[in-house]
């Protein structure tokens, strides 16, 4: 079948459609992995020019579609076979709606007639049904002239208002359907205005600059949302005009060098319980900010609210009171919200507005320059064998070096020592495990954030992090991608430590293989694979890596006593929760 010529004949099929669709709307690229029904649709997508980057696993593409969508603003898409393959996607899909990420997720399906009935079709299964409650909109398109609108509504769903993933269920007949080739491309939609603006209401940005005003110790909290907004400059602003101390949460890291004056993270134990009005933007109060109450927030006991005010800039207008109350919601893009609240200062206070009192800066100051310089003592400490921080300080040397590489990061020990000891100098660097801390986005963050922004990647893994996506290493060579994969080995889940109690020849349920060398892996397929044992090996390994922009692998062996478990959030685990 000579593909090409197809859109140059009297009349079109669903397979350009998809494609016309995708590409009239900027999508340039899909994740993937091929199969009935949609095999051709991964060749002609190439052969129409898009690029098409075919995976092992579908949850590694969904992955790369999400963190694509996250970094660009324009929905991630991630193509696969029907039931085995939707599903393997669906994780990926789940996560992404769970950190706003936008993203479309198209998979082929079988015939709606015999899935109906139930009656034993290939891959037979009601996809759309259960992809529903996991994503923010799904949609099913059963005629070709209907694709150009179902390939519209499925991108305005992924990137308007608060972001998500988007199923959308393509029929394997759909695909073969023929339509009049004019007709076709007139049922096309350029999507106009896909994320419009929302500008927040005047009398909600003032009630936020009162709270502000009457604050004694403000503190600002960055989060994903703040980073995925892209309004970089007007929070910096906001920062830098207001004085006020600000955190960055994990992947709003860089936002703001986190060199900054006034980065509090390093004295964030101390600013969470003392400070009295907390401006959120793009951050939400779970999990990972103990719910904005309890003993982390100055609470007497792990459920009372510590009395502070907030401020919450969201685009999500359900999301204000769903941990503690918030005083001043301003709800709109963080773009729009963060300008109008600057606009509000400048025409209330103008260069007047008053930086937080003193003492408060002046503490917040003290127990960084006290927290940071304990952390350098550790960091220059060499022990054998290397550990967390001493392999950690060769990263961080690495990352001051080459501020635009991006850095990818999972594990549990692995995460938690690289966030706090790796300096990001500029936004949207930093690509982790999120709001659930889901192992598994290694491979596929790496290969999207290469293939999307064509910078330098540095993937830092756990070794049991590493595991759930490392045969995507195939697929950095295959595109010989510049991915420099950091595989923390200390052989096991958290640690390699763990001893059977009962004697009996099965390891633990935390161990792997001991020794085991990763850096072989890479080796299989033709890329560089590295055994380091000492901060110097890595250090050489990794510069060399940069240098070539070859695929590499480094097995940096890690003392195996070095983790805790789960890392910093053993609390978690039933046996010490608290009730
Ligand atoms: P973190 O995990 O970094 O704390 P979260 O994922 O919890 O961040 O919060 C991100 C928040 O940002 C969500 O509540 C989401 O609605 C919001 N958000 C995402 N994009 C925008 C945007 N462009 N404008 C305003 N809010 C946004
Ligand atoms: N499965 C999934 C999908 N996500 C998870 N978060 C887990 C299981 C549980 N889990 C963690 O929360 S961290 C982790 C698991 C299995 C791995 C920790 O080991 P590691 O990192 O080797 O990756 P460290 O540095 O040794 O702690």
């Amino acid at each position: 079948m000579d593909m090409t010529t197809d859109t140059k004949l009297d009349v079109t099929d669903g397979f350009h459609l998809v494609i016309d669709a995708l590409k009239l709307n900027g999508i340039d690229t899909i994740f993937g992995l091929p199969g009935i029904p949609i095999t051709d649709l991964t060749r002609m997508a190439q052969a129409e020019g898009m690029r098409v980057i075919s995976f092992r696993h579908e949850q590694n593409a969904g992955n790369a579609a999400a963190i694509a969508g996250f970094i660009t603003q324009k929905p991630g898409i991630c193509l696969t076979v029907s039931a085995p393959g939707f599903l393997n996607g669906l994780t990926a899909l789940a996560n992404a709606t769970t950190n706003c990420f936008p993203m479309i997720l198209i998979s082929g399906s079988s015939e709606r007639e015999i899935v109906d009935l139930q009656q034993g079709d290939y891959e037979e299964m009601d996809q759309l049904a259960i992809a529903k409650p996991l994503c923010k909109a799904a949609f099913r398109v059963l005629h070709a002239e209907d694709i150009g609108l179902g390939v519209a509504r499925a991108i305005r769903a992924a990137v308007s208002g608060r972001p998500g993933g988007v199923y959308l269920d393509l029929p394997a007949k759909l695909f073969a359907q023929t339509m009049d080739a004019e007709a076709g491309k007139k049922s096309l939609i350029e999507v106009v205005d896909p994320a419009p603006r929302q500008i927040p209401a005047p009398d909600a940005v003032q009630r936020a600059l009162g709270l502000l005003k009457s604050a004694k110790r403000p503190l600002i909290l960055l989060g994903k949302g703040a980073a995925y907004a892209q309004a970089d400059m007007d929070i910096r602003a906001l920062v830098e005009k207001t004085g006020i101390p600000y955190l960055p949460m994990s992947m709003a890291k860089g936002l703001l060098p986190d060199t900054h004056e006034q980065s509090a993270a390093a004295a964030r134990s101390y600013v969470l319980p003392e400070a009295d009005v907390v401006v959120l933007i793009g951050a939400r109060l779970n999990w990972l900010l103990s719910h904005g109450k309890g003993k982390t927030w100055g609470g007497k006991d792990h459920k009372a609210w510590g009395g502070q005010k907030f401020i919450q800039i969201d685009i999500s207008p359900q999301e204000a009171d769903s941990n503690v109350r918030i005083d001043a919601p301003v709800v709109g893009d963080i773009g729009s919200c963060v300008s109008a609240l600057l606009a509000a200062i400048d025409s209330t206070a103008g260069s007047n507005w008053a930086k937080p009192p003193a003492d408060w800066l002046n503490a917040i100051a003290e127990r960084k320059s006290k927290n940071i310089g304990k952390m350098a003592e550790t960091l220059a400490k060499d022990p054998k064998p290397m550990n967390f921080h001493s392999a950690l300080n060769v990263v961080r040397d690495i990352i001051k070096a080459n501020p635009d590489a991006m850095l990818v990061n999972e594990g549990a020990n692995a995460l938690d020592f690289t966030r706090s000891i790796v300096d990001m100098y500029k936004p949207r660097k930093r690509l982790d495990v999120g709001t659930w801390g889901i192992m598994g986005i290694g491979m596929g963050f790496a290969v999207a954030a290469a293939v999307v922004t064509g910078e330098q990647v540095i993937a830092i893994e756990g070794d049991s992090a590493f595991g759930f996506s490392g045969m995507e290493v195939e697929t950095i060579c295959r595109y010989n991608l510049p991915v420099c994969v950091v595989i923390f080995n200390n052989n096991g889940v958290y640690r390699g430590t763990d001893a059977n109690p009962t004697g009996g020849p099965d390891v633990a349920p935390t161990v792997f293989v001991k020794g085991a060398r990763y850096d072989k892996l890479m080796d299989a397929f033709g890329g560089v694979g590295v055994h380091a044992t000492t901060p110097a090996e890595l250090r050489k390994a990794m510069e060399e890596a940069i240098r070539s922009r070859k695929p590499t692998l480094i097995n940096a062996v890690i003392d195996e006593t070095a983790g805790t478990e789960s890392g910093r959030i053993t609390s978690l685990n039933p046996s010490t929760k608290k009730k």
